[in-house]
């Protein structure tokens, strides 16, 4: 039986051509500054982004975590969306390493106000812990792939440099709201100082993410890489996963999105689940009756559809459906019929 793994879009695997790309990698000591392949990504990253330059970095949690680290001091209030991976999945990092403190915003669909920003900065009083950072996640993961609307990015930007304070874009699926919106990813950052992106979800590769930003930025975030451990030697070889990516795997990430409102239209009318229309390749199915996601998510399993329960708490009732590369529209219909067949099967 083959498996038809929506888990997440980080589960796809190098595509030939892909792999033919890394076997053929010029390649050189990178912490020498010699891999001409992690350069050249680099290179295209920072102009995609516009952004005067990146850094290949091996995970977007790495990417994240140095640029919190290189945004602020320690003591520094970070402001983000109570929901946020940087918060919420990356192991209380900012504290342990940067010894900075969340202040969480509730957004709505996973994006705060620039209101909500300035109420919460910090006045200039001696005792009380500067803000240093604001981080908006876009598209915003846990809301089920939401995308911050630009003008919405723009204001929170305006709001946080009117008081002294960098923005960094948690943009993991950057790419994917590019996407949707059909507005470039460098015009969704609207100003933003930082953004990370990742290569290893829709866009297909085995590892990697960009931290991109001023050079003087990606110089410090170059040295917190290197203190990590994540100083890498002839990564040309993913590095060149990752230019085939951006050439190649961009434009189709649309194909996911249609793929991801088709099981929502297919899943819709069931009884017993509530969907929202999902803005990109995140679909989050909120059960509505007595049974707990992790027991709708085992028998998926045990009919070749793999899925994860979400939100938090142990009975937890939703489940999150990602689309991506390897998962083309059969494997979606064919979801959302046994997803109707476990809903009416006895015992639900
Ligand atoms: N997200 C993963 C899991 O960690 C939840 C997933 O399957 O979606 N920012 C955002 C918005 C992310 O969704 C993720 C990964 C990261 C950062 C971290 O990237 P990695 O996994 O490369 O460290």
């Amino acid at each position: 039986m083959a498996l038809i793994d929506l888990r997440s879009d980080t589960v796809t695997r190098p595509t030939p051509a892909m792999r033919a790309a890394m076997a053929a990698a010029a390649v050189g000591d990178d912490v020498y500054g010699e891999d001409p392949t992690t350069r050249a990504l680099e290179d295209m990253a920072a102009r995609l982004m516009g952004m005067e330059a990146a850094l290949f970095v091996p995970s977007g949690t790495m990417g994240n975590q140095i640029a919190v680290a290189c945004h602020t001091n320690p003591g520094d209030e970070v402001l983000l969306e109570a929901s946020s991976h940087i918060l919420q999945v990356e192991l209380g990092m900012m504290a342990r390493f940067s010894g900075v403190m969340p202040h969480p915003l509730v957004g709505v669909d996973g994006a705060f106000t620039a209101r909500q920003v300035e109420e919460a900065v910090r006045p200039d009083v001696y005792y009380l812990a500067p803000t240093g950072l604001v981080c908006v996640e876009n598209t915003h993961n846990a809301a089920g792939g939401t995308v911050w609307p630009r003008a919405r990015v723009e204001a929170v930007v305006a709001a946080a440099h009117a008081c002294g304070v960098p923005v960094h874009v948690d943009g993991a699926r950057i790419l994917n709201a590019q996407a949707a919106t059909g507005v470039a990813a460098r015009e969704l950052l609207a100003g933003a100082d930082s953004v990370m992106f990742c290569l290893s979800k829709g866009l297909g590769c085995p590892v990697g993410s960009l931290l991109c930003g001023s050079r003087r930025f990606v110089k410090s975030a170059r040295r917190v890489r290197k203190a990590l451990g994540g100083g890498m030697r002839q990564v040309g070889i993913l590095a060149a996963a990752g230019l085939y990516a951006l050439e190649h795997h961009v434009e189709r990430l649309a194909d996911d999105h249609v793929n991801a409102r088709v099981l929502a239209e297919e899943l819709g009318g069931l009884a017993g689940l509530r969907i929202s229309p999902p803005q990109t390749n995140i679909v989050l199915l909120e059960l509505t009756g007595d049974v707990a996601a992790a027991d709708v998510c085992a028998r998926l399993r045990a009919r070749g559809v793999l899925a994860s329960p979400a939100g938090a708490g142990a009975d937890r009732r939703r489940i999150r459906m990602v689309t991506h590369l390897d998962v083309d529209r059969a494997s979606v219909l064919r979801t959302a019929d046994l997803v109707a067949q476990e809903l009416r099967a006895p015992g639900v």
